[in-house]
């Protein structure tokens, strides 16, 4: 133990600690300084960065006995608070630069530490001092941070007001397509607003800590599991196996297309007789301390038979493979496309014919926030979870069963979330923590760890793609045969539905008239495959949108061309046969072309024999639903002050949810002249909100948004009077009329059939992506210089929302095309490790442009942003390298190696 006085956010604060304890911890802990976040733990991400005596210093690894007494220590609450904010957390929130919020703290101090030192920095002395302070965002990619930071820098110098960064509500009331920041924006900035971590930590004396005993292979029998040293040791209240598991113990994946032979109850919540992958759970130790629970953790002894492990579809796949979940084969799901006339003959007679094979690789989420949640009974004797969640009532379904509990007795809350990227479409330890609870009868709490975070969450099922195509010799397209093959993982969850994203996006965007194709889905003992946004196009369009550049070549044509001789026009179908609820493409190609123009001759001028300069293209479309008819639910109230409450389950990862919901209903309500603040949000909590769906396949702007048009128009249409005026409250009082009004909307959309045909969506996202390379000749390195996106979204809700939401995915596209990996799960366990892109890696340059086609089936016009940033800037980034250097690399991430020996090859 040591005593440290420490002089925090100027006051002089007396701590005793032990002395291994790491600062950031101490700061959370026993000052209760929760803007100090901790998401690496390792020094790698920043989030827990403070002012050290004036310098930016990570704290996450810092132990107390390596700070001195007096030292001065600031962190974001220290800088401005609610009620009085700083010019840095001011300019954040106008710039739309907090998303999930979880990084922004760690990113506020560092600013303000680089303008203490540098009054004006330009915007490469703002990239270079983030990139040396390792402050890593997922959700931004970084743009609107160093807009941000710009600003913050001008405003303390004093050559820009702090009015001027103010939203102003315009004369006409209206917010919908404005840059109204987010409800959220001013507890993100102050460092306020609590995550699962942050209220773990404040939970109840009593609240048992949890760590989990953890396979470390990736296939196995268990022969024996014996927790009976581990129980002896300190603090130890319980140690949780499957036998204390009162339900099947098994997560189900709730809906399994009938043609797959597996039944989807294929995911244990803790391992009994096997182990599918590494970090499947074992055991939960439920302790007083966390440092207890994991120190027991380790004295469980598991014995186990190694069995082979297939890490790979094609291991799998082999002859002599053995099935990983005995009774089901590996491959388990078929899924075939065909469309028109069969293919054959076709291809047979056509003037041009490519064909080439694609792997799109098993990425990481990686957002800065590892995974966290907590359980309790209620004193309704209701289990309560709360979590990072993007699908409470999905997952409810999903492990009631498995834990033994009935659906009515289980509540789920979303916890503010740290970005998901979509990993949390699966539940992940929602059911740990849940039957922790109901065997110990205490408040638990499970925090991961990064390395937990990333070896023990699912990812993205890497796809083996072969695409052929059959064309005139003018380029228009005749045909396609298709064949692709989704690694899933060990859990079968959603993977049928990630196949089927084979058939209706190889090839999307354009009007293809004969198409046959066959997907299959794996089953293998990698990391389980979760959905990740972009979720199968992103996997497929990849492979294409490459073959789309080699086919130019071959008809010696520009690539540009070729794709805009085939896309979508009046009467063309996409690759299920459904008609584009709009036609903008052509608008979007006739933008993109004088952009595409001068790109070419930018990185023509730029070339030289040492670094080549080059330009790709890449088209992405996606649909924002789930398949077939989707359904939302939302809820309103008016209140005796004239507000009203929505209620809605939104479920927010970080993009936006709150502004969805206040920017859908407040044009909606517009009647009203509500000001935003009257519109009171209560959201993602199963016990007071109706079921709005997953926050998944971009679909919440679309179907919520439609259910909370629907909603506030039931409560519009019960106030207005016969003059067309609206009754106050009173008048609905002294009428007898309801104050709460419901409303629910579903998508007039089809499933597809066997053969991959339906009109499986209302609306779709559609851009043109660009991208700028410099590739160096000797190295292969690649750097993206320049990324563009013409896009068609539908009418815009919120401006900074979709701005981010798009620079935040070209940067994930950047770091699929070039660096991000979950293959070595030891390697790749890190984020420097798994190539997470930092500022650097990502281009200040980033310029979108917004066809705005309203939507016949969008709220207000809208369609959806999350994922079509990240369908195919990939593609567009090959595709660029190419144009540079010749190098045509068809497996991801183009590491420098894999570049220069493709530049090799084709010399
Ligand atoms: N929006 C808008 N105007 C439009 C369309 C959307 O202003 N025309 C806004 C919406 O109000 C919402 C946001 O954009 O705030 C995204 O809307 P939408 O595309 O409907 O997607 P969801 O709200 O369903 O969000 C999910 C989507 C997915 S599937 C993933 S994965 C994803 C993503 O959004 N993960 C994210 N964006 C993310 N952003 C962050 N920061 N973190 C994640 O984990
Ligand atoms: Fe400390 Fe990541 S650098 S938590
Ligand atoms: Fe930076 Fe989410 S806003 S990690």
């Amino acid at each position: 133990m040591i005593k440290r006085t420490l002089k925090v956010n100027g006051v002089e604060r007396v701590v005793i600690v032990e002395n291994d304890t790491p600062l950031a911890t101490v700061l959370r802990e026993n000052l209760g300084l929760t803007s100090v976040k901790i998401g690496c733990g390792t020094g790698q991400c920043g989030s827990c960065s403070v002012l050290m005596d004036g310098k930016v210093k990570r704290t996450c690894s810092l132990k107390m006995s390596r700070v001195e007494d007096f030292t001065e220590i600031l962190t974001t609450e220290g800088i401005g608070t609610p009620t009085q904010m700083h010019p840095i957390q001011i300019a954040w929130m106008a710039h739309g630069a907090a998303q999930c919020g979880f990084c922004t703290p760690g990113f506020i101090i560092s600013t303000y530490g680089l303008i203490l030192s540098n009054p004006s920095p330009t915007r490469e002395d703002v990239r270079n001092w983030f990139q040396k302070h390792r402050n890593a965002c997922r959700c931004t990619g970084y743009k609107q941070l160093v807009d941000a930071t710009m600003d913050a820098a001008a405003v303390m110098r004093g050559d820009m007001k702090v009015e001027d960064l103010l939203f102003k509500i315009p004369e006409d009331g209206r917010i919908w397509g404005s840059k109204y920041p987010r409800p959220t924006a001013v507890a993100k900035v102050t460092g306020t607003l609590d995550y699962g971590a942050d209220l773990g930590i404040k939970m109840p004396e009593g609240t048992l800590r949890c760590a989990l005993v953890q396979a470390e292979v990736s296939h196995a029998n268990i022969l024996s599991i014996d927790t009976s040293e581990a129980e002896k040791m300190e603090g130890v209240f319980k140690i949780v196996t499957h036998k204390d598991i009162k339900g099947k113990n098994l997560i189900t994946g709730l809906i399994t297309f009938p043609t797959n032979k597996g039944d989807g109850w294929d995911r244990p919540i803790l391992a009994e007789k096997k182990i599918f992958q590494f970090g499947d759970a074992i055991a939960i130790v439920c302790a007083d301390t966390e440092k207890h629970a994991k120190a027991a953790a380790e004295k469980v002894v598991v014995k186990i038979e190694q069995l082979p492990e297939y890490m790979s579809a094609p291991a799998a796949m082999a002859d002599d493979a053995i099935e990983i979940h005995p009774g089901t084969p590996n491959v388990y799901f078929e899924q075939k496309v065909a469309k028109g006339e069969d293919t054959a003959a076709i291809f047979d007679k056509a003037d041009a014919v490519i064909e080439d094979n694609f792997y799109v690789s098993r990425q990481p989420h990686m957002p800065i926030e590892p995974d966290v949640g907590f359980a309790y009974m209620d004193d309704d004797g209701k289990l309560c979870i709360h979590s990072k969640s993007i699908g409470l009532h999905l997952h409810a379904a999903m492990i009631a069963p498995g834990m033994g509990i009935e659906l009515e007795n289980l509540i789920m809350v979303q916890n503010f979330a740290g970005g998901t990227f979509g990993y949390k479409f699966s539940p992940t330890m929602e059911a740990l923590v849940g039957v922790a609870c109901l065997a110990t009868g205490k408040p638990v709490f499970l925090n991961y760890t990064w390395f937990q975070q990333q070896t023990y969450t699912g990812k993205r099922s890497p796809f083996f793609t072969t695409v052929r195509l059959a064309a005139d010799s003018d380029g228009k397209l005749r045909s396609m045969e298709t064949d692709w093959i989704c690694d899933h993982g060990p859990y079968s969850e959603f993977g049928d539905l990630l196949t089927l994203r084979g058939a209706q996006f190889i090839g999307a965007g354009y009007d293809i008239a004969s198409i046959r194709g066959k997907g299959r889905t794996v089953c293998t003992n990698h990391a389980w495959g979760s959905a990740f946004r972009g979720y199968g196009s992103t996997e497929v369009e990849f492979a294409s949108e490459v073959l789309m550049d080699e086919l130019a070549e071959k008809l010696n044509m520009d690539p540009f061309d070729l794709r805009y001789k085939n896309i979508y026009r009046e009467g063309s179908t996409t690759p299920t046969g459904q008609t584009p609820e709009v036609l903008s493409l052509e608008e979007i190609f006739t933008q993109a072309r004088p952009l595409y123009e001068a790109a070419k001759k930018r990185v023509a001028k730029k070339s030289t024999d040492t670094i080549k300069h080059g330009v790709g293209l890449a088209l992405g479309v996606y649909g924002c639903g789930l398949d077939g008819p989707d359904s939302a639910g939302a809820e309103i109230e008016l209140h005796a002050d004239g507000t009203v409450t929505m209620y809605a389950c939104w479920l927010d990862h970080g993009q936006g949810a709150d502004m969805g919901v206040l920017g859908t209903a407040h044009e909606t309500l517009r009647p009203l002249g509500l000001a935003p603040e009257q519109i009171h949000l209560v959201m993602n909590d199963t016990r007071t909100c109706p079921n709005g769906g997953p926050a998944g396949g971009s679909r919440s702007q679309v179907v919520i948004g439609n259910a909370i048009v629907a909603t506030c128009r039931e409560l519009l249409d019960a106030m207005r009077k016969a003059d067309g005026k609206y009754r106050s409250y009173d008048e609905m009082v002294k009428e007898n009329k309801a104050l709460r009004y419901s409303g629910s909307w579903t998508s007039p959309c089809t499933e597809c059939d066997a053969d991959g045909q339906g009109s499986p969506f209302a609306c779709y996202m559609y851009g043109l992506f660009m991208m700028e390379v410099a590739v160096e000749i000797a190295t292969g390195k690649t750097s993206v210089e320049k990324a563009t996106l013409v896009t068609d979204i539908g009418k815009i809700n919120n401006r900074l929302v979709v701005d981010g939401q798009i620079y935040g995915g070209l940067a994930q596209g950047i770091g699929i095309a070039l660096t991000e990996d979950y293959e070595d799960i030891i390697k790749h366990s890190t984020m420097v490790g798994a190539g997470f892109p930092y500022i650097k890696q990502i281009p200040d340059d980033m310029e979108i442009v917004y066809v705005e086609t309203a939507r016949p089936e969008g709220p207000h016009g809208a369609s959806g942003v999350g994922e079509l940033p990240l369908t195919c800037p990939h593609g567009a980034v090959i595709n660029a390298i190419y144009n540079a250097c010749g190098a045509r690399v068809t497996h991801l991430p183009a590491r420098p190696e894999k570049v220069l020996a493709a530049m090799k090859a084709k010399a």
